[in-house]
């Protein structure tokens, strides 16, 4: 790749301890992704990176929901919301990034699901699918006009960024074998196919 083309970047979804191995989400394999992630980052003039970061007292939560269990589903304003195990807390070392992610080149390290009343699986909008992030206007501003995704969870996280990324404009290609899924009820095959129709391009 030309090293001077600032048009591609590499944005590494949620590479975080609570999705590794020994988490509180724990992705199966998650850690496996981690060096392959960090090879990949020579191939781009741009890496930028995505941190779940929620409160203690996040709707998404279970935990927040009396009665609930964790994987069920409930009615938001915005939409069906999966009810998750307490992860990725602010400042907790669940939301860390792995610590074998390189990270030096990051530039930007986008932080998402603050927001008490609203989860945020996209790297562009929350699950309104109204509320940005400003990564649009970031990559806008630096030329970027193709986006390569790794990381966790594809199913999650990383399909809802490149469904966003195509919906903006961008060419969005995910690389499976740098990514893990949570595969809840089918997930996965559902969420390749919206990819697929959506022109995600899935390598
Ligand atoms: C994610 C569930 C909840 C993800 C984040 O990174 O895919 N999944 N929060
Ligand atoms: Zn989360």
């Amino acid at each position: 790749m030309n090293g001077e083309d600032m048009s591609a970047a590499l944005l590494i979804i949620d590479v975080q301890n609570d999705f590794c191995e020994g988490g509180a989400l724990a992705v199966s394999g998650g850690n496996a992704i981690v060096p392959l992630i960090n090879r990949m980052q020579d191939d781009f003039p741009l890496v930028l990176a995505t941190q779940d970061w929620h409160p203690p007292h996040h709707s998404s939560f279970a935990a927040n929901h009396p009665g609930a269990e964790p994987f069920s589903t409930t009615e938001m304003p915005y939409g069906t919301q999966v009810l998750w195990p307490t992860h990725c807390v602010q400042g907790s070392a669940g939301a860390a990034m792995h610590p074998d992610l390189a990270m030096d080149r990051v530039s930007l390290i986008v932080r998402k699901g603050y927001d008490p009343a609203i989860d945020s699986y996209s790297a562009f909008f929350e699950n309104d699918h109204e509320t940005t992030t400003g990564l649009a206007g970031y990559l806008r501003e630096k030329g970027v006009t193709a986006l390569t995704l790794v990381g966790l969870a594809t199913d999650f996280c990383v399909a809802y960024s490149a469904l966003d990324a195509r919906r903006l404009g961008f060419e969005a290609t995910v690389v499976s074998e740098a990514c893990r899924a949570i595969d809840l009820d089918g997930s996965l095959a559902a969420m390749t196919e919206r990819m697929h129709e959506n022109g995600v391009v899935i390598a």
